[in-house]
């Protein structure tokens, strides 16, 4: 009877403790740094970060640059490491430029995740190289997205044609590994020839006329592989542009929401969605876990959900086109 006693007395006081702790509990903030503020893909990644947050009870702040820029990017980031959060996702805008800025964060103690892009080799945590400081790296598997991405533009041009890369511009770990995807797969496609890249700073507009002159310069161009939004919409317009819709194939990556009209027109005959929103959720969740004392993994790998004309109505296909 005593030991029922004592223990209701233990019991209860342990019970006080407890939600005298959980009353104390710290409210984390998380910080989220886009590549830049007007993108659907960050967008709908800051969604699933916010979803993420609200489940744990953390707050997020969401500040980015308006252009994808490194010379952008590193001042946002020197205000928001001012600000002192608790954990900083960021998607670095270049492989080496933001090393240093980054450095800073993690020397005032605050914990690095990075998300969609990494800095030096993406490899953390290994002990080797001035770059591997960051916790985890969570992203798509870009080198296997710009494989996908060959597959479906092989398929759509007959196996046999010229083709190039719309792309961003070098240093960005992100596209850089969705061209290399890309080329590695058109090695086992021997019909097909690929034209050197275009860069296009992510501006569609000059994607858009870039097209325009590969086309001039090669009227039997079979196709373009638009290796992110910007460039995928860009080159899609350059194509419409030039009246060659459905004749010169698009593949894009990512899936803004003006994509479902153009694979409908057939302007784009199929478009590599990343899932932004698990590349947010799991930033903020594994963010969550280290500063609550768990171990987390050093690289989280997201998914990709092919779209096309047959399945674009489909439901669980649909629900991955991004929010903006
Ligand atoms: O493709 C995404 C992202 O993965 C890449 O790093 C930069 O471009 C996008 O944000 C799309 O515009």
């Amino acid at each position: 009877k005593t030991m029922t006693a004592l223990a209701a007395v233990v019991f209860s006081a342990s019970a006080v403790l407890g939600s005298a702790q959980a009353q104390d509990k710290k409210k984390f903030t998380i910080a989220l740094v886009p590549g830049l503020t007007t993108d659907a893909f960050y967008i709908t990644m800051r969604k699933g970060a916010e979803a993420a947050a609200k489940a744990v009870g953390a707050d997020l702040v969401f500040q980015g640059a308006p252009e994808f820029n490194p010379v952008q990017q590193a001042p946002v980031l020197d205000a928001v490491i001012a600000r002192h959060p608790d954990a900083i996702l960021i998607a670095p805008t270049d492989k080496t430029q933001l090393v240093q800025p980054l450095k800073k964060a993690a020397d005032a103690g605050i914990p690095v995740i990075t998300v969609d892009t990494f800095i030096g080799t993406g490899n953390y945590q290994t002990g080797s190289g001035d770059a591997d400081f960051p916790l985890a790296y969570i992203a798509s598997d870009n080198v296997m997205g710009g494989k996908m991405a060959a597959r479906a533009l092989a398929k759509a041009i007959g196996d046999k044609g010229k083709v190039y890369v719309s792309n961003v511009k070098p240093g960005v770990s992100t596209t850089d590994q969705r061209e290399e995807g890309f080329k590695e797969e058109m090695k086992a496609h021997p019909g097909i020839t690929v034209l050197q890249t275009q860069f296009n700073d992510d501006d569609a507009n000059k994607a858009a006329s870039q097209l325009q002159s590969v086309y001039a310069r090669n009227s039997d161009l079979a196709g373009v592989f638009g290796a992110n939004l910007f460039s995928a919409l860009g080159a899609a317009n350059g194509v419409q542009q030039a009246g060659q819709a459905g004749k010169v194939k698009v593949i894009a990556f990512d899936a803004p929401t003006t994509i479902v009209g153009n694979i409908k027109s057939g302007l784009i005959d199929g478009a590599i969605a990343q899932h932004p929103a698990e590349i947010g959720y799991y930033g903020v969740i594994s963010a969550y876990a280290h500063l609550t004392g768990q171990s987390i993994p050093t690289t989280i790998g997201t998914g990709f959900t092919v779209m096309d004309k047959e399945n674009i109505d489909q439901p669980d296909v649909a629900k991955f086109i991004y929010k903006d």
